[in-house]
């Protein structure tokens, strides 16, 4: 069997340039394999596991481009006679700095690895390219081609998928920089059918991702679950001498700075579960173009208007969680009553955007002893935690979604969005059922007073829903992030 310890082994072959090692990023979900737009990035062919509970269940190996495929090929055509062409080759040429990196190159197979040869599909077919085919044939070993087409030229794809066809054991096309969750299953199910004999270890291997991926989104759900807790329970108090505020304008800027104070640890919490969701997915690399819904404020008006329930289902969800989150708000606390703008606080104008005109939380005032308590929270706005349950999905589909392979590059970003698809995008909690919107704001309501509710066990369940759609190749959810 071509395999390692009974793990699959495959060797990513091709053209200078072509992709191989955005593929191999992509497939491991390795985002620090170099990459770089010149040729000859790669100059050894280095090993990547795919490890899934402290086991590797499959290699890869990343290899340089082929430099002089014609003068292995001419080796290969003389030598008819030998059994394995790809380890002859090697022994042969293993000690000979003329043959390094001929050698570099076929080693990994002359090892017994598979072979993934990547093209790119959107340029034409030259000789060359023909050699390379022809010598990975003659190795005798498992092979599959895969198209990356790197500038979205499809006319040449035709007749690359012929002249492969005849070569290889499979040819499917997959893009590096787009491919998702669903397409890369797809790829190593289709590596089934390259040999016979790679079927059950290649079963075991797709289990093992699939187990992954579905731990990957539970492990997300309770990211999410913990945020909204935490979140909806926030407080913030300052404790100042009644001495020092004996003026209006000073009560109103301590109140001011409590709310800038409150909204940055709702930020910092959001921060937060956003790095773990980030490292469920093993991203490192990230960075997001300044027009994505995801660089924007929390509190801004486009996050607001853009995420969330609207007006209709907001009210049904509030009825049905009770006056506390009905967004009947008590203007009159500590028995001074305060105004819409003063609740808000010094940022009003951004808040609003959010809130829909209503307060985030309520401001608190309490006087003992010498000193007044200001206290600020728990978030009172029905709106909010919608709002911020979507932008964390949003974040956690960016990360299920956005390629390894593609690292920090953003040429035909996705991220622009054109302003006619705008309008019609839903955010994800908007898409739910009414029964799921109530469940939710049944949780919300039970968070904010920090208690358990039964309702919490479901709305997971809601989350882990909502995820899993995200990662189904026919939900088009890429426009959004
Ligand atoms: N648009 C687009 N660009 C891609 C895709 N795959 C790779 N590229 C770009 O193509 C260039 C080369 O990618 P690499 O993965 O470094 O190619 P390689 O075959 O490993 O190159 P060498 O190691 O130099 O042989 C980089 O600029 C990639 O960002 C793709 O699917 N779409
Ligand atoms: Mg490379």
């Amino acid at each position: 069997m071509t395999a390692r310890d009974d793990i699959p082994v495959l060797a990513i072959m091709g053209h200078p340039n072509a992709g191989k090692s955005s593929v191999v990023a992509t497939l491991t979900e390795n985002d620090r394999i170099a990459i770089d737009k010149r040729a000859g990035t790669t100059t050894t062919s280095d090993e990547y596991p795919v490890v899934i509970d402290g086991e590797n269940i499959m290699v890869f190996i990343d290899t340089p481009g082929f430099q002089n495929p014609s003068d292995i090929l001419e080796w290969f055509q003389a030598h008819p006679d030998e059994r394995d062409l790809a380890e002859a080759f090697v022994a042969k040429h293993g000690d000979d700095p003329l043959f390094s990196h001929d050698c570099a190159l076929l080693r990994p197979v002359a090892d017994g690895a598979g072979i993934i040869l990547v093209v790119d599909g959107s340029k034409r077919i030259k000789e060359k390219d023909r050699t390379e085919m022809e010598l990975l044939r003659l190795t005798g070993r498992p092979r599959m081609a895969i198209l990356n087409n790197l500038t979205n030229i499809d006319k040449h794809m035709p007749a690359w998928q012929d002249a492969l066809n005849k070569s290889f054991n499979s040819v499917r096309e997959f893009n590096a920089h787009r491919a998702t969750y669903a397409e890369r299953i797809a790829l190593l199910n289709a590596l089934k059918t390259i040999d016979q004999r790679w079927e059950p270890m290649l079963t075991e291997t797709v289990r093992a991702f699939q187990r992954d991926w579905e731990r990957r989104i539970e492990q997300s759900a309770q990211t999410i679950v913990a945020l909204m807790h935490e979140a909806l329970a926030y407080k913030v108090t300052r404790i100042v001498k009644v001495d020092d505020v004996d003026s209006d304008n000073e009560r109103e800027a301590i109140r001011e700075k409590l709310a800038e104070a409150f909204q940055n640890g709702l930020r910092r919490m959001e921060s937060d579960a956003q790095k773990k969701i980030r490292a469920h997915f093993h991203h490192n690399v990230w960075d997001l173009p300044s027009d994505s819904l995801l660089s924007k404020d929390l509190f801004s008006r486009e996050v607001g208007q853009a995420l969330g329930l609207n007006q209709r289902q907001m009210a049904v969800a509030g009825a049905a969680a009770g006056a506390a989150t009905g967004g009947a708000i008590d203007l009159v606390v500590g028995g001074i009553s305060l105004g819409a703008a003063a609740l808000i606080g010094g940022t009003a104008g951004g808040v609003l955007g959010v809130l829909g005109g209503a307060a985030l939380a309520k401001i608190d005032i309490q006087r003992t002893l010498g000193v007044e308590r200001f206290t600020m929270g728990p978030v009172t706005n029905p709106r909010f935690p919608f709002v911020l349950l979507d932008r964390i999905i949003l974040y956690s589909a960016r990360a299920m979604n956005w390629s390894h392979g593609r690292q920090a590059a953003d040429e035909d970003s996705l991220h622009k969005v054109p302003e006619k698809h705008q309008a019609k995008k839903r955010g994800f909690t908007e898409a739910l059922s009414s029964e799921d919107h109530k469940t939710l704001a049944k949780f919300f309501a039970a968070a904010r007073k920090g208690k358990q509710t039964p309702h919490e066990e479901r709305s997971r369940e809601i989350i882990e829903g909502i995820l899993r759609g995200v990662s189904r190749s026919d939900v088009d959810t890429r426009v959004k992030l």
